[in-house]
């Protein structure tokens, strides 16, 4: 039992990652791990509610069992419908990047450096809200798009908009890469780094695409295959904030 429990949990875990994986998304090996805890847990469960069982373990005419089974199918299933529906939305925007229009799509941002990451209505240029970004102190406080319609090969810019919340100059940091980029270790001069000073207010960044393609040392990015996009500072000496909106591609 606690073998055919693990063996389910790994199989839906691992189909899950694969399909993140072929999608875009990043494959995981922690979250097959927590999958496997999941299957363990419910195992443990169904272990530990024995006695109160009606009926002996080992056949699917337990009520408890199928019931536990039913609840662990829906959660993993509900998994995979969330992966593709959340696709799909993304497919359907594109050229839009981010307009940060609903809180969900927050979740394909990695915001674990910095502060704040969260949806407002007071400030925008497009739609009814836009993100607060809050760098903290630290050395390069930033937040990255890891879920990304790669294909930006039929355009000629990337457009964002960013609000200077404060009341003097900010330096931000720009970076963009390819797969190939994350297969190869990240190395910085085999990305798009750019860095430019936002004055105090709305201001919009147009970055030429032909200079991301060109901005990897001996090689040519992919623009076909675009994995990440993120806004970082460097070193800040107090806490910086900012409003990111209307992160699109155009001609
Ligand atoms: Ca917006």
């Amino acid at each position: 039992m606690l073998v055919v429990s693990l063996l389910f949990g790994v199989l839906l875990g691992g189909l899950i990652e694969v399909l993140q994986f072929f999608t875009g998304r990043y494959m995981e090996w922690q979250d097959i791990f927590t999958d496997m805890l999941g299957a363990l847990l419910g195992f443990l469960v169904v272990q530990y509610s024995r006695p109160l069982m009606l009926r002996p373990m080992g056949n699917l005419s337990n009520p408890v069992i199928v019931l536990l089974s039913i609840i662990v199918l829906l959660v993993a299933f509900y998994s995979v419908f969330y992966i593709v529906k959340d696709e799909l939305m993304m497919e359907a925007d594109f050229p839009m990047i981010a307009d940060f229009e609903s809180e969900e799509t927050l979740a394909r941002w990695d915001n674990e450096f910095v502060e704040q990451f969260v949806i407002d209505n007071q400030l925008k240029t497009e739609g009814k809200s836009s993100a607060l970004v809050e760098f903290g102190i630290g050395d390069y406080p930033g937040a990255a798009l890891e879920v990304i319609y790669p294909d930006w090969s039929a355009y000629t810019f990337l457009n964002i908009s960013i609000h200077n919340d404060q009341s003097d100059n900010l330096d931000v940091e720009v970076k963009v890469y390819d797969r190939q980029h994350q297969q190869t270790g990240y190395e910085y001069s085999d990305r798009f780094n750019h860095e430019v000073s936002i004055k105090p207010g709305w201001s919009t960044l147009q970055i030429k695409l032909l200079d991301i393609l060109n901005s990897p040392q001996g090689r040519t990015m992919d623009i076909s295959d675009i994995a990440g996009f993120s806004l970082f500072i460097h070193d800040p000496d107090e806490i910086k904030r900012i409003h990111l909106d209307n992160i699109h591609l155009s001609n």
